[in-house]
């Protein structure tokens, strides 16, 4: 098309950008989250990865999620990073330790958590694409989705049995990491319980070598922690029923549930639309959507509809607001009068209609918050996923209008071609790496 964004690159010179970064990271089975800092295969930037897949070749799409599916460990779990043979990432498969696990996968090695559920989504959304691109990438897509339906079902059932609390019914985390939003205020609190023993086995962090400021990144104390509940979890080899009362951070995330709540609609939902002989399952996915969506409802406050965490060691409501507390938005899950009020708020001067914003979409902290921090990864940059999330599920939801405005805001955002993880609000600069493979297929679902 004749549109140009903010820095002159028209859609078609963007998308062919996006495109190239995906073909760029491409190992052949995987495209790793980014060419530098994270030259492996990451659990939910998979999914996103395989939607902007999808717009290239279906096929490849699909080889995205089997590659992940190959890597699910026997209790159902996916785990958060499939590791390629690649050096430069620490904590690296040694340090986790997963080779002890029983329940690990015989043929790759992989880390020992998990991160946010929505690969139905993405399943779904690519069998929507593929309609719309031909009919045999349309069955393509539907057998695939026939064939990989029980494996997104047990790893939806290793959720429901091993990570839903009671009786709160929060989707679990044992570590930030868990949530995708390793470092955010969210976390300050059950963060500060984790101490870190004397015996934590010294280490070397890799990740600031691979950023211009190590700024960008989370701080030395944060790294002790989250190195400290590997070891922690790495003791009880990952088992699931022992890694609760074996880790020291143990939370009710509501983001994490409010989608897992819409992945199993969505897994249900495909099962319908192709007719799988699963009604059972489906019966105990729709439940499972339910009690999620209610769980979300109950974290909410009746007044300003945000929802809030829950620290399940001390029974503490984590009251920090962050972009997460507008979780509510994405499944749908308040009353009416009470939704209107809450994206009133997110569309307010105090987030994605901020004044200084470069590109009016939520930044990951409110800057009118006391420990908004613009440069530092989840404490305050703009992440063009979560942009994307929250268009997806408004355009879902009915808020049509205002999905558009975010898809446009968004691809303001990106419009400069570098792909960043994330963006500083107020100057539009890209932070963290570049050529962020799921910063560039959320751009192509924002341009197809
Ligand atoms: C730890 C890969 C991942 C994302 C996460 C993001 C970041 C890893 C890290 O990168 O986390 O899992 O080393 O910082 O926080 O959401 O999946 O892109």
């Amino acid at each position: 098309t004749a549109e140009t964004g903010p820095t002159g690159l028209s859609d078609t010179t963007l998308a062919a950008r996006a495109a190239a970064v995906l073909r760029d990271n491409d190992t052949g089975a995987l495209v790793t989250a980014s060419p530098k800092l994270y030259p492996h295969m990451w659990s939910w930037d998979a999914a996103f990865i395989a939607i902007g897949l999808a717009y290239l070749d279906v096929g490849r799409a699909l080889t995205e999620l089997d590659t992940l599916l190959s890597a699910q460990w026997s209790d159902g779990m996916l785990p958060h990073i499939v590791f390629t043979d690649a050096d430069g990432y620490f904590p690296g498969p040694d340090r986790w330790g997963t080779d002890a696990a029983p329940q690990r996968p015989s043929r790759v090695r992989t880390s020992g958590i998990c991160q946010p559920p929505v690969h139905a989504i993405a399943l779904r959304r690519i069998v929507s694409i593929a309609r719309r691109t031909s009919r045999a990438e349309a069955e393509l897509a539907e057998s695939f989705t026939a064939r990989a339906w029980s494996a997104l079902y047990r790893w939806h059932g290793w959720i429901a049995r091993h990570r839903v609390a009671e009786p709160c019914g929060l989707v679990t985390i044992v570590h930030g990491w868990e949530s995708g939003m390793d470092n955010s205020p969210r976390w300050d609190a059950p963060y500060a319980r984790v101490r870190p023993g004397p015996d934590l086995p010294p280490y070397v962090r890799l990740d600031t070598l691979g950023v211009d400021d190590p700024g960008e990144r989370p701080g030395d104390d944060e790294y002790d922690r989250y190195l400290w509940l590997i070891e922690q979890l790495r003791r009880v080899r990952y088992e699931p029923t022992r890694v609760l009362a074996a880790s020291d951070f143990r939370v009710g995330d509501v983001f994490s549930t409010a989608l897992f709540a819409i992945a199993c609609d969505d897994l249900a939902g495909l099962a319908e639309e192709l007719a799988l002989p699963v009604s059972a399952e489906v019966a105990e996915l729709r439940s499972w959507a339910q009690r999620s969506r209610q769980a979300v409802a109950d974290a909410a406050d009746p007044v300003t509809g945000l929802a809030f965490d829950r620290d399940l060691r001390s029974g503490e409501v984590l009251r920090t607001t962050t972009v997460a507390a507008f979780a509510p938005l994405l499944c749908s899950a308040l009353p009416e009068s009470l939704e209107a009020r809450l994206l009133a708020d997110l569309v307010g001067p105090g987030w994605a209609g901020h004044p200084g914003l470069v590109a009016a979409v939520p930044p990951s902290v409110s800057p009118d918050e006391a420990g908004f921090d613009p440069r530092r990864y989840w404490r305050g940059p703009q992440w063009p996923v979560v942009v994307w999330l929250f268009s997806f599920a408004l355009q879902r939801n009915g808020h049509t209008s205002l999905a558009r405005r975010w898809r446009a805001e968004g691809l303001r955002l990106v419009s400069d071609g570098a792909f960043g993880e994330y963006y500083e609000p107020f100057t539009g600069e890209p932070l963290g790496s570049t050529q962020q493979s799921w910063t560039a297929a959320v751009t192509l679902d924002w341009l197809c």
